[in-house]
């Protein structure tokens, strides 16, 4: 039977302009809908996997783009509710400049729906229909109540015996600094199974100078993760976990929009670790998403199903037999 993941967060309208350069003059722009939960979760209907989201949604034409689409990736919506005080949260990105190949985020979010999210919102059946939740850094930066309903479905979880995912995804832009990240961020570190998160965000939130004593820090304060996932966009991805340490260089592709590559990235491990592929697999396919997700724009649009990633990586590496 297929495994089932529950998530909650903030999805908005993502407003991707036809030409890279500054926003200032950007005058066209094509609509997309994203969020890095949602994202994620999109993800994993691709790859098979039953999911639930929960969120709040404005009662506007936006909100509703956002649930028909959600819907329509066959994604369960029903523990999401519409709020016809706040509206549906947007944002603007500026592509390739002055970095080229990265992006810039303009959020329109503050007093969003989603920001709303309040512990009440989590209803214990969803979580314990599941086999796995997986949060991120993002959603408990939005709100106080945010913080609260990720930590009552954290508590949810553990309580269901249910594994947890999270992924530290630090937007600065939401964080006063590393300290209020780390205290913001405490039950989902203390409780997680696995952990996704990168050089930067570890800098931001660690004091330390390099990888290896990042690592020794996470494994020291948070004892009970089994995989840290470093994700190191172009260059790959390295897991620690209990069999040790295991690197995946990346695949030289064209971006042509970064955003949501993380979140595939998290997808595709996820779903190959509920299948019960290896620590080796769940890598190569994880990153294959997140290359995949770069070369096209919108973060949901390109995220890949297993033909999808068995192609992408037989072209690739050349490898004459089908991976899955
Ligand atoms: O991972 C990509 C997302 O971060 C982006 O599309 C928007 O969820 C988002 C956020 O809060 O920054």
């Amino acid at each position: 039977m297929a495994k089932n993941v529950v998530s909650l967060g903030e999805m908005m309208v993502q407003m991707n302009p036809i030409q890279e350069g500054p926003l200032r003059h950007a005058t066209t722009f094509r609509r997309y809908i994203a969020g890095t939960e949602g994202n994620t979760i999109v993800g994993l209907e691709r790859l098979g996997i039953n999911t639930i989201f929960i969120t709040k949604l404005g009662d506007d034409e936006l909100g509703k783009s956002i649930l028909i689409t959600m819907k329509g990736e066959g994604v369960d919506m029903n523990e999401t509710t519409l709020d016809e005080k706040a509206p549906t949260g947007v944002y603007f990105i500026q592509r390739g400049y002055p970095a080229p190949g990265r992006t810039l985020v303009n959020y329109y979010r503050e007093n969003s729906a989603a920001s709303k999210i309040s512990p009440s919102d989590i209803d214990e059946s969803a979580i314990q229909e599941a086999d796995l939740l997986h949060v991120t850094g993002i959603t408990p930066a939005l709100s106080e109540n945010c913080r609260k309903a990720v930590d009552r479905a954290v508590n949810l979880a553990v309580e269901n015996d249910i594994l947890i995912s999270f992924d530290t995804n630090i937007r600065t832009q939401l964080w006063e600094d590393g300290e209020a990240a780390i205290q913001g961020l405490k039950k989902p570190f203390q409780n997680a199974d696995f952990l996704f998160t990168g050089t930067g965000d570890l800098d931001f939130l660690f004091n330390e100078s390099s990888e290896n004593k990042h690592i020794k820090t996470i494994k020291n304060k948070y004892s009970q993760i089994s995989h840290i996932v470093i994700k190191q966009g172009s260059n790959g991805a390295t897991l620690y976990s209990e069999e040790g340490k295991l690197d995946h260089s990346g695949y030289d592709v064209e971006v042509i929009d970064e955003l949501g590559a993380g979140d595939a990235f998290d997808a595709a491990f996820l779903a190959s670790k509920l299948k019960g592929h290896e620590d080796a697999k769940a890598l190569k396919f994880a990153v294959a998403a997140g290359a995949i997700t770069v070369t096209a724009r919108g973060d949901i649009e390109p995220l890949p199903d297993w033909n999808g990633l068995e192609i992408f990586i037989n072209e690739m590496e050349g490898e004459g037999e089908l991976l899955r």
